[in-house]
This record gives structure tokens, C-alpha cells and sequence, in this order.
């Protein structure tokens, strides 16, 4: 790939021809072009399979086309006719396969064969699928089981999942470490304080009621296109929508639907956002104490002249416990501090404030930008309590609206793999299989880390994912990953994790979604959670990338069965023959969210957990649900106080999910041909010393005696707050230290490194 960047700021809408033309290059640049009538048919569709992208919910009546690029990318990306076969591994060593990127390494396409690594010639050779399956369990039953770590990343589906968590159990653990500790751990740490829930609780239908949305560090242009039609049918509405972003997000501000013709032809975007605030880098728990300070001032304001009070104080009374705690917090809070660490305006601040004040149903989103930090939990539950003051919980056209991550990951966490016990119905699965699970604590994302890097950990499985790529502290984790005994990956692509071998290491390939998954009993359905806690069910409809392959579902069944003592209890090849014995088992472990789950899997717009919040039952320690007290104003690692320290956000650009780079335009950020840049504000560049397109140097400015540090990012003037800057996730991960993560849940806080820049 070119390595100079090119910026132009991007004019055109979100959608429209701009993703059109960039789907033609992607469909024949994977070699799938055949597929793009595939999409039109079954993609999102009653009797089709459910996009692998992202984790927004599917419309009961789906659009004539119900996917967006990203996921059609994601799509073309899985199906596409290149091959990783035992042939191009015995041409390359791992040692050689190391200095290729991200992209060239997945743009080898599907991988084809069961795999083992060989240390005398570093190559990965081919294994059967029986000797791998007889060796892995022979070493899994030599470690004490609590020395093993079982990842998941949020693309397995309900059956799979449970599947995994089950045998992690019987095995004898709890290290269920998912991607959902890196991303929105946060959120299910702060809602259940807050409401009792660890999981939103707006449905599709909300964006039909209400009228106002609030956004709080979210993409929604790259990475929850979907949302923009209802974001679309809500601004035809009037609703107002208020961002909050440090970067002007092209999606937030201008839409084109690629479904209507008429707004094709014409070109004609739909605004948006109506109002739009660059608040610095975590400084969104200032501009939410704003926002509550002028509601209550407001309300006072009203209450003395007898008119219609702001907040909605019956509510306040009846459902919740803890604001007059906040109310002093709020009142106490000088605009100077809130000014300082949100960047904002107190005029802004107030024009936002007037919008909420005004709204009968508020709808609050939010993403990365909010968990993703030091005080997360905190910023997430003061997001909670502005909705709570105006009564905007369990109310048709309101709630708390987190955007998922990957298209199952809530789900996974609902049937099982936690770390948490208290998250798991242990007992019941004691009952169910007849045997004593462990009780104790397992090990989350960073803990799991930190055990590779104590030495305590001895086999590693990743069920998907790209592990050491997307953890924090690349050079040390990658260092420290050798002294695994045993490293087991289930993928799709071959990736960096891949190639960090440990002492013994298997690469075992699977299917896709869109593909058809055919057992004992017929071909396979699979289901997944949505954002909005729906179930929907998928078929695949594609052939599998090769014969070799085995499903998901198969693999754990078979790792399970060479690694345990048989238990009748547990019908490995039964559930695997039909994955609908799977989803009874499912039930009987949660019959409360699963009740008919094999009669209801095709539900129009799939079946809702039901969310004791939605009807406000508060299912917390009090009863109620809980306003809060943030610690700070600033969800950073300090106040802002060292202007020689900048904030630096990693993230996504529109050419990638996560690890997974499909190529080097962001083109919505007008950004391409490379990912080696970092987005500047020009006073910051200037002030540095660097010269307009310079090269600079970022240094993780922390005192921990670990050097961390990364030359040549391409500076780009950016509209960008002073003191916060941007580059891209995985790359700047070596820059992000273990040890830097949110209070309470541990998630990485890869929006605010504190970062030192120089020129080059
Ligand atoms: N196409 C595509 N879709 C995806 C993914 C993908 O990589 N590609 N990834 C999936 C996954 S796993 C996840 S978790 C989601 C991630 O989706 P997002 O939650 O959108 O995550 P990011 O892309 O990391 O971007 C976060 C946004 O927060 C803003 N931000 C950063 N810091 C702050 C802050 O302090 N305050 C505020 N208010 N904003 C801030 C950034 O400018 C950016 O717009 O998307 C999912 N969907
Ligand atoms: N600095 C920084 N770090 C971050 C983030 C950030 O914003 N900034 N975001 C964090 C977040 S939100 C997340 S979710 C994590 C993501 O972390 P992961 O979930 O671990 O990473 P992915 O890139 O999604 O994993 C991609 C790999 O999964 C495999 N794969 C794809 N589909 C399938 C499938 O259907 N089955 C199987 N078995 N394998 C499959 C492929 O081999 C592919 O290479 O990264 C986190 N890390
Ligand atoms: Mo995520």
C-alpha cells in the first residue's frame, strides 16, 4: 500500500453514490462479485443470514436492500474466491509473515485447512482434523484448568456460545474473557448500578416515538450504518439530533439513502445532526453536568413563576434513589470547571440543554467514545442520570441506547461467557449437566494479559478474533506470548495473532455466517442478539470456502469431547446433529428470555429479551433506579493541566472492522492511500514545531519506566479540539499501557492516551 496520505475533507453525504462506487471496487477487488445478488435476497432478510458487521437491530419489514457497505464489505470480505491454502504456508515462515500488514495478511482470503505450527522450519503444515482435536485435548487435560484462557470474540453465534462457555466450565474455569472487555464492558458495569440491566433499553420501534436523540462518541456513518434510515425517518420527523464528538463525524451530518431513487438522483442529503459540539476528548462528563445544571436552573426558574416544571419530578420521586446528591453535585459545579474540561461554550452547553429541556421522549446513544475511558463507568451513568432527571427510561420514544460492537457479542454474554459468576446461572447449569462449576472470579481481557505476562497462563483458545492485535501493550503481550505451552485460534483469516506462536499451535479454520451449515438433521439455523436484546435467526446460503471446514458449533463439540470425561448429561454429537437441541438447552438454562425460543426464531424483526427497565422495574440493590456522583469532571487520565500532553483517540476508520483492514480510504474523514497519520488540531502542529504534512513521533507520556513509542504518523490539520488528537486502532495499540484502562469494568482507554508528539 502507498504510503504518503492524501487528505480532502469529504463534501458528499454518507451513503449515496460515494458507497455504491466504493462496493463495485470492494466486490471486485475480493473476487465476489456473484455475491451482490446474494446480498439483495438474504442478507438481513426473513430466511436469509444475519450480517456478521455490526450489531444494530434488523426492521420487522426489511428495505428492499437491508444492508449498508460496511456490511456488504464485510460480506464480500468473507465470501470471496481467494484461498490461505497449506500451499501458500509452506511458502512463507512466520517469521516472514510478520512484517506483512493486517490487510495483505486477511486479503489471502478464507483459510482452508486445519493447521499446526513447526518450530524447526516456522511454518504452519497441515494436520487432520482428528489428530489436532486428540492432541489439544491430550494437553488440555495435563494444565490445571484455571492456567487456561478461552477468548471469544462477539461473532459466534447463541449456539456456539453456549456451547463454549459450557465446556469452559466443565473443564473447570471462568477465563471467558470476550471482546466485549475491550469495548462495552463499561456499559455493563454502569446500567446495571444505574437501572438494573447491562443492556439498553431502546427498541427499533423507540426511533418511531420519539422527539429527541442524543449521540455521545459514536460513528454511526461507518460503524452502525443501518441506524442512519432511522435517524433519516426521525429527522422527517423534525426530531431533533445533538451530537457530541470531537471529530465531525460525516455520518452524523449529511445522509443519502441508497434505497430512494429519488434522493439518489437528485443528491439531495438529509441533514442529520441539528446540532453538533466538538467536546475535547473525555470531557463529556462536563458537558452532561452542564446539560443538568441548566435543566435544574430551568426547573427552579419554573417552579417560581408557576409554569410546567422541566424535570419530571414524579418520576424522580417514585422510581429513583440518590439525586439530591446529584443536584448538589450539579449546583456546586462552576461553569468555569465545565467550560475548561469539556471545551465547550457555556452557550453551546445551554442550546443542547434547551433541546433536552424541551423533549417529551429523549433517546441517548452512545459508543466507544464513552466507554473507552478512564472514568467510563462514571461518564456512562451521568449520560443515565440526565435521562432519568426528564423521566426518559421505560417511556415509549426514550431510553439508553449503547451501540454494540460486534453483530453477537451482547449475546454472547447472555448465554454465558462471563468471566462473572454472578453473570451466570451457575446453579442451573449445575442442575442441568450434573456438576459443581467453579465458583470463583475467571479472568477478563486485561487480567488475562496480565497472567501471559506473569507466566501463569498455559493454553490459550480464541474462538475468532485477533487477540495480541487488539489488546493494549502490543511489543510486551507479543514478547510474552511465546511462553504459552498451547495456542489454539478458530478463524476465518489469518491474522497477526496467527503468527505469535506459543509452544504448540494449531490454526483451525471455520465457516462464515453466509454460509450453509450442513449437519446430521439438515442445514444448520444459527441465532443472534442485537443491540436492542432481539433474537434473530440465520441461514446460510452460501457454499463453504472448502470442503475441509468444519462449523464453529463442530469444533468446540469436538475440543470438548477429547478434552472431558463423557457425560450423558451432555449430548456433544446430538447438538451438534441439530443445533435446535442446542437452543432447547439454551432455554432450559434461561427460560425466562428464552421461553419457545425454537417456535419464536422467526419472529418478524426477531423476539426481545424482555428488559425489566423498559416496564421500570428497577432490578438494583435499591430498588430504584440509582442517579449517581461523578468522581470528575474529566474522564481522563488527568485535568488537562500539562498542555505539553495530548489526548490521543484511537480508532476506526471506514475501511476496516477492528483488526480486520479492507483497505486505506476513509473515505467519509477524506483520508487515504494511508493509516500511518495522526488528525491534529493546526495550533497543536504549529505549537510542536512540525511542518504542515510533517512526520511525527508519539511517546506514551507515561512514568512507568516502559518506553512506548512510534514514529512516522503523518500529521494531518484536522478539525479537531486543541489538545485531543486521533489515529487509527490497531496500529497505535503499542501505545496504549496495560494498566490504562476504565476504573470498575477494565476496559482498554483507547480514547485518551496521554501522548507527547515530535517532529521527525
Ligand atoms: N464498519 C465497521 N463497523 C463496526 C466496527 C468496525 O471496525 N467497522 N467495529 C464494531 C465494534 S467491535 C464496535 S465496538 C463498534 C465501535 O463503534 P464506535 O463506538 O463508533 O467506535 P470508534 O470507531 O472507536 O469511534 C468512536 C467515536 O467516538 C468519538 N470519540 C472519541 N473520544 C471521544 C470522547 O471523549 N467523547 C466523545 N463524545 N466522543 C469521542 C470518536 O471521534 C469516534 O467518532 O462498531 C462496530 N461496528
Ligand atoms: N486501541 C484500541 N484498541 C481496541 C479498540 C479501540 O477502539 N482502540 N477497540 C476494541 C474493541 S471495541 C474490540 S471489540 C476489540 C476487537 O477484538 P477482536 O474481536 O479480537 O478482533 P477482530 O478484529 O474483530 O477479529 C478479527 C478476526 O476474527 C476472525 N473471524 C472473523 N469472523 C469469524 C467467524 O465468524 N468465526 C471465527 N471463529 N473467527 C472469525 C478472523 O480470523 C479475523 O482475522 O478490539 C479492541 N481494541
Ligand atoms: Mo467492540
Amino acid at each position: 500500500m502507498a504510503r504518503r496520505a492524501r487528505y480532502k475533507p469529504y463534501q458528499q453525504p454518507t451513503g449515496g453514490w460515494g458507497s455504491v462506487f466504493s462496493l463495485g471496487q470492494h466486490a471486485i477487488r475480493q473476487q465476489a462479485v456473484g455475491t451482490a445478488a446474494l446480498l439483495l435476497r438474504d442478507h438481513n432478510k426473513p430466511g436469509g443470514y444475519a450480517c456478521t458487521s455490526c450489531a444494530w437491530t434488523k426492521p420487522g419489514k426489511p428495505h428492499l436492500a437491508e444492508f449498508c457497505e460496511n456490511g456488504a464489505k464485510a460480506t464480500f470480505w468473507d465470501l470471496t474466491k481467494k484461498r490461505t491454502t497449506p500451499d501458500f504456508f509452506a511458502r512463507h515462515t512466520l517469521s516472514e509473515l510478520r512484517n506483512w500488514s493486517d490487510f495483505d495478511l486477511e486479503n489471502e482470503g478464507r483459510l482452508t485447512h486445519p493447521m499446526r505450527h513447526d518450530p524447526a522450519s516456522d511454518r504452519y503444515l497441515p494436520v487432520t482434523w482428528d489428530e489436532a482435536f486428540a492432541d489439544i485435548g491430550a494437553k488440555l487435560k495435563g494444565y490445571d484448568p484455571k492456567a487456561t484462557v478461552f477468548y471469544a470474540s462477539g461473532r459466534a453465534s447463541l449456539e456456539t456460545s453456549y456451547m463454549y462457555q459450557l465446556f469452559a466450565r466443565l473443564y473447570g474455569h471462568n477465563n471467558l474473557p470476550d471482546s466485549s472487555n475491550m469495548c462495552h464492558e463499561t456499559t455493563s458495569v454502569a446500567l446495571p448500578l444505574s437501572i438494573g440491566t447491562s443492556v439498553g433499553t431502546v427498541l427499533l420501534e423507540d426511533f418511531k416515538k420519539t422527539d429527541c436523540i442524543f449521540s455521545f462518541g459514536q460513528n454511526v456513518g461507518t460503524n452502525s450504518p443501518r441506524l442512519l434510515h432511522d435517524l433519516q425517518e426521525a429527522r422527517e420527523r423534525d426530531v431533533p439530533i445533538v451530537v457530541f464528538n470531537p471529530l465531525r463525524e460525516r455520518g452524523w451530518e449529511a445522509f443519502v439513502s441508497p434505497q430512494r431513487p429519488g434522493q439518489m438522483i437528485a443528491n439531495t442529503p438529509t441533514q442529520i445532526a441539528t446540532q453538533y459540539y466538538q467536546v475535547r476528548a473525555a470531557g463529556d462528563i462536563a458537558a452532561m453536568l452542564g446539560i443538568g445544571k441548566m435543566l435544574l436552573a430551568w426547573n427552579d426558574e419554573a417552579r417560581a413563576s408557576g409554569r410546567p416544571l422541566v424535570l419530571d419530578e414524579a418520576f424522580i420521586a417514585h422510581h429513583t434513589d440518590g439525586f439530591p446528591a446529584f443536584e448538589a453535585k450539579l449546583r456546586e459545579t462552576g461553569w468555569a470547571e465545565i467550560i475548561e474540561a469539556s471545551g465547550l461554550p457555556r452557550a453551546s452547553i445551554e442550546a443542547a440543554a434547551a433541546t433536552f429541556a424541551k423533549a417529551k421522549a429523549v433517546i441517548a446513544i452512545y459508543g466507544m467514545g464513552l466507554t473507552q475511558h478512564k472514568l467510563g463507568v462514571d461518564s456512562i451513568r451521568t449520560l443515565v442520570n440526565l435521562l432519568l432527571m426528564g423521566g426518559h427510561i421505560g417511556k415509549p420514544g426514550s431510553g439508553i441506547c449503547p451501540i454494540r460492537g460486534h453483530s453477537n457479542v451482547q449475546g454472547q454474554r447472555t448465554v454465558g461467557i462471563s468471566e462473572k459468576v454472578a453473570l451466570v446461572p451457575l446453579d442451573r447449569l449445575a442442575q442441568q449437566y450434573g456438576f459443581e462449576p467453579p465458583r470463583e472470579d475467571g479472568l477478563a481481557t486485561v487480567e488475562s494479559c496480565e497472567a501471559i505476562v506473569a507466566g501463569g497462563v498455559r493454553a490459550f483458545i480464541g474462538l475468532g478474533g485477533n487477540f495480541v492485535r487488539a489488546i493494549p501493550e502490543r511489543e510486551l503481550m507479543e514478547a510474552k506470548w511465546s511462553g504459552i505451552d498451547l495456542s489454539v485460534q478458530i478463524a476465518t483469516k489469518l491474522n497477526r495473532c496467527h503468527l505469535i506462536p506459543g509452544k504448540t499451535t494449531y490454526l483451525l479454520p471455520t465457516m462464515v455466517r453466509s454460509e450453509i451449515d450442513e449437519q446430521a438433521s439438515g442445514p444448520q439455523i444459527v441465532t443472534v442478539e442485537d443491540s436492542t436484546t432481539r433474537i434473530h435467526s440465520s441461514r446460510g446460503k452460501w457454499k463453504p470456502a472448502a470442503e475441509t471446514l468444519l462449523s464453529e458449533p463442530r469444533i468446540v463439540a469436538e475440543l470438548a469431547k477429547a478434552t472431558l470425561a463423557p457425560n450423558p448429561n451432555v449430548p456433544w454429537d446430538e447438538w451438534v446433529g441439530d443445533y435446535g437441541k442446542v437452543r432447547n438447552a439454551i432455554e432450559q438454562t434461561y427460560p425466562k428470555d428464552f421461553s419457545a425460543f425454537n417456535q419464536r426464531l422467526d419472529m418478524p424483526g426477531g423476539f426481545a429479551r424482555p428488559i425489566g427497565a423498559r416496564e421500570r422495574q428497577w432490578e438494583t440493590e435499591t430498588g430504584k433506579a440509582n442517579f449517581a456522583v461523578p468522581t470528575k469532571l474529566s474522564a481522563s487520565f488527568d485535568d488537562g493541566l500539562d498542555s505539553s500532553i495530548l489526548r490521543l483517540i484511537t480508532l476506526r476508520s471506514n475501511d476496516q472492522f477492528n483488526t480486520t483492514v479492507y483497505g486505506c480510504s476513509d473515505r467519509l474523514r477524506g483520508i487515504h492511500s494511508s493509516r500511518m497519520i495522526v488528525m491534529m488540531n493546526a495550533d497543536d502542529r504549529i505549537r510542536f514545531g512540525i511542518a504542515k504534512h510533517g512526520t511525527a513521533r508519539l511517546t506514551t507520556a507515561v512514568d512507568d519506566g516502559i518506553l512506548r513509542s512510534m514514529g512516522g504518523f503523518e500529521v494531518i490539520d484536522y478539525d479537531i479540539p486543541a489538545g485531543t488528537c486521533a489515529a487509527y486502532f490497531p496500529e497505535c495499540n503499542a501505545l496504549l499501557p496495560l494498566w490504562h484502562y476504565a476504573q470498575e469494568s477494565m476496559t482498554p482507554a483507547a480514547k485518551s492516551i496521554p501522548i507527547r508528539v515530535a517532529a521527525e
